[in-house]
């Protein structure tokens, strides 16, 4: 049908399919994955869902977090996103595949929260009006009449401390809103990681393009060095297994060496656990390896954000080993 995997990864889909996706495999394979069909509503009343992978079976499991989506326009930050989640559970599920023994021994110590659409108005408006629309659809200021804030801007994680992290102007495409957490989808999924993620180790963000792992800070965060050391050891690891995987080269480098970013989803999550003035849950409960991924293609192309469906599959292999690594070296470290 639809979903089967064969037809669902040669092209791209609306919001309502791929929340069909995930129904699917949700129900494809019970045991592992569950969904929760809504951790609550984007401004124009989407649901944001999640799809939780782990067998449940350790109290003391940690949590890898991944999204997609928060940027409307960076359609393959969204199939890397179902593509992974797709081979985490076949590869668990079946024992003739080649990440079977990989999947058994990960499943005993870890489970993934991923939230595939993080910003799934924008991403409709992709898909009905402007290919290339970027922010969420809120018109959050009623002495403007620009829409959109940009989700990636909008964490509360150096909000507004430096001019060029973001901008304060609505009609900008890094428009940071006008407060931390002004807009429903950052505090949606920005609630239901200190709800639910009590023993995170590692988060990725997808985006597109570029092939980058970023790794968290991308402002002036002060980060312990050995701390520091472990955050580019994981993103050189995925940069090798993606070059070893498919030929193509990603650079592993700091958040902040691409250009400031402030109120930015990786930094939160790093910083969720750091941050008394995030949050009080996560103190003390160990330090979150965060990363930014920014996918095909490489920035010396030209087709940019609209990246052919035939490059799907391809770009969810690249990830897919690079995940397995993160991983790997995450939970040994
Ligand atoms: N790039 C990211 C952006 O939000 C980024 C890059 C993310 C920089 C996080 C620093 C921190 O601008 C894209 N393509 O969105
Ligand atoms: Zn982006």
């Amino acid at each position: 049908g639809q979903y089967d995997p064969k037809t669902w990864f040669t092209s791209y889909h609306r919001y309502s399919e791929i929340a069909g996706f995930f129904t699917s495999l949700a129900s494809s394979y019970p045991t592992l994955v569950s969904l929760n069909t809504s951790i609550g509503k984007s401004y124009e009343g989407r649901d944001l869902f999640m799809a939780r992978i782990g067998t449940r079976t350790n109290p003391n499991v940690k949590q890898v977090y991944i999204q997609g989506l928060i940027h409307a326009r960076e359609w393959v930050a969204g199939s890397t996103v179902q593509y992974l989640c797709y081979k985490l559970a076949s590869a668990y599920a079946n024992a003739s595949s080649p990440d079977h023994a990989w999947a058994v021994k990960t499943f005993n110590t870890t489970e993934f929260y991923v939230v595939p659409v993080v910003n799934p108005d924008g991403y409709e408006y992709t898909w009905t009006s402007d290919r290339l629309w970027r922010k969420n659809r809120r018109r959050a200021v009623s002495s403007s009449t620009a829409v959109g804030v940009d989700l990636n801007r909008n964490y509360p994680a150096g909000w507004g401390t430096d001019p060029n992290g973001a901008s304060t102007t609505p009609s900008d495409e890094d428009y940071q809103g006008p407060s931390p957490l002004s807009e429903p989808e950052t505090k949606v999924v920005t609630y239901n990681f200190l709800s639910t993620l009590r023993s995170a180790v590692l988060a990725i963000d997808f985006h597109s393009y570029s092939q980058l792992i970023l790794r968290s800070p991308g402002y002036n965060y002060v980060v312990p060095s050995d701390q520091a050391a472990k955050f580019k050891a994981a993103g050189d690891a995925a940069a090798a297994a993606i070059q070893k995987q498919s030929g193509k080269v990603y650079t592993s480098q700091p958040g902040t060496a691409l250009y400031p970013a402030t109120g930015s989803a990786d930094d939160w999550a790093y910083s969720a656990d750091t941050d008394a003035k995030v949050t009080q849950d996560r103190q003390g409960k160990g330090r979150v390896f965060s990363y930014t991924i920014e996918l095909r293609p490489s920035s010396s192309t030209s087709s940019g954000f609209v990246l052919p469906p035939a490059k799907i599959v391809p770009a969810g292999e690249e990830i897919w080993a690079a995940v397995k690594v993160m991983v790997d070296y995450v939970m040994a470290n």
